[in-house]
């Protein structure tokens, strides 16, 4: 394992939200449009994942394989899979300068596990002090949208559904409050974007944010 307190010269930004709130598709057009204005790399990522082992567990997770052992083993699994995408992934894209921007990061686990899944929140501060360490995103975008909507978007792919989109309705609409309250208690570092308009506006509305609250990312020119 790196040392978790490895400074962070490149910036990273993750985006965080309920099912089917579309962050896969503004992950894709925010490093599209970043790499059309900077002159440095930008990586896209996603968590559970993003690193071979990480994928493997991902795989298990999302399969059902954890539940039976509850949202403590699911939150440990998830850590150690973070673990290991910030040892291989992340820490060394920021440490070269680059611009790291991931698809669910310590959010959702604080969301999943704990608000929604029960689990204490000092369990979960003890293990974002030891995985995480100092490797905190700079800006995090919440993409807030009705559950229900979420879902019938997830199920319109028509890929049946994985562990977490099973959970009632009831489940969803605690993460949805979960995600406010976390953007509420860390204005600094979270910005909360309608995720229910159409995608050109969220990715406006993106667009806006970064470049208010990261000016130098947003303002850097065209690659010349
Ligand atoms: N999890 C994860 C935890 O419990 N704890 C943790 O610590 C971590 C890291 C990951 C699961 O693991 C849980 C959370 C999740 O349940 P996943 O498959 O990565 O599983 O799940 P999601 O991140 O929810 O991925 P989804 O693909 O379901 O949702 P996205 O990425 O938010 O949405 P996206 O972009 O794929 O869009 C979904 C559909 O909607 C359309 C898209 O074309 C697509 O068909 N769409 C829109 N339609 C209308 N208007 C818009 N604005 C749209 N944007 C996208």
């Amino acid at each position: 394992m790196q040392e978790s307190e490895t400074p962070a010269g490149g910036v990273f930004i993750t985006l965080e939200g309920g099912e089917g709130a579309g962050k896969s598709t503004q992950v894709s057009r925010l490093a599209a449009r970043l790499r059309a204005r900077t002159n440095h790399p930008v990586v896209t990522t996603r968590e559970p994942g993003g690193s071979p082992y990480a994928e493997e567990i991902r795989a298990a997770v999302l399969a059902g394989a954890a539940k039976p052992y509850g949202p403590f083993a699911e939150a440990l699994l998830f850590s150690a899979a973070r673990l290991d995408h910030l040892d291989r992934l992340i820490r060394p894209a920021l440490v070269r300068g680059e611009t790291v921007i991931c698809d669910r990061f310590i959010d959702s686990t604080r969301a999943y596990q704990g608000a929604a899944g029960g689990l204490d929140p000092a369990v979960l501060n003890a293990l974002e002090r030891v995985v995480v360490g100092r490797t905190r995103p700079d800006l995090t975008l919440i993409l807030d949208l009705p559950p229900e909507t979420g879902l019938a978007r997830a199920a319109a792919r028509g890929e049946g559904q994985d562990r977490f989109e099973a959970e009632a309705l009831s489940f969803h609409a605690r993460l949805r409050a979960a995600f406010l309250d976390i953007a509420a208690r860390e204005p600094g570092r979270c910005a909360v974007i309608d995720a229910a308009a159409e995608p050109d506006a969220v990715e406006a509305a993106i667009a806006a944010t970064i470049a208010e609250r990261l000016p130098a990312l947003a303002g850097e020119g065209p690659r010349g």
